[in-house]
């Protein structure tokens, strides 16, 4: 099947002053787009020719084709993961369950935002209910995704092209940003499955 490049769910201008038009014209349009054709130059002819993403990325071997299946994945999900007018606080179900789990959202908050800054080269940092409904905070790196974990409910980007353009060098500046996006609705429905 053929696999296609998901439009952004905000606009390029949306997640300013947080995250700029230009990191969206290069992450989005460049880097995520390059993940969907180098994946549909790599299935034609194989066994996951036929595969849905998901079940790319539970199969493949490590190589080319679970990298770029991966990429895809978890560049749509980051991106659904984010949007104008997020940040702030959880509420509902999942407010409690951090809550239980990690004492309160600011000790979630800064838990999480060390994993993030301390992974080390490119990779992602995500919130993941595992198999027993508990949440846990995962690395992963490269392109390895948090699905082989359980079931994502959000996630960072922590690749230098995420943040390079806005924030050069400085990691933790863009997780503080980051924060001021989060979708919170997209986690509780993750949750929620
Ligand atoms: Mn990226």
């Amino acid at each position: 099947m053929a696999h296609e490049l998901p439009e952004l769910p905000y606009a390029k201008d949306a997640l300013e002053p947080h995250i700029s038009s230009e990191t969206l014209d290069y992450h989005h349009d460049k880097h995520h787009a390059a993940y969907v054709n180098n994946l549909n130059n790599l299935v034609p002819g194989t066994e996951f020719e036929k595969m849905s993403l998901e079940d790319i990325i539970k199969n493949a071997p490590a190589g080319g084709i679970f990298n770029n299946a991966a990429q895809v994945w978890n560049h749509t999900f980051y991106f659904n993961g984010m949007g104008p007018g997020g940040g702030g606080n959880p509420d509902g179900a999942v407010s409690d369950v951090i809550n239980s789990t990690f004492g309160s959202f600011d000790e979630f908050k800064e838990k999480f935002s060390k994993s993030a800054a301390t992974n080390f080269g490119s990779g992602w940092t995500w919130l993941v209910k595992n198999a027993a409904g508990g949440l846990e905070i995962v690395n992963t790196d490269d392109a390895d995704s948090a699905l082989k974990v359980g079931t994502p409910l959000l996630t960072i980007d922590v690749w230098e092209h995420a943040y390079y353009v806005d924030k050069r060098n400085a990691r933790p500046a863009y997780i503080e940003s980051w924060w001021n996006l989060v979708n919170w609705d997209f986690v509780s429905a993750n949750f929620d499955g």
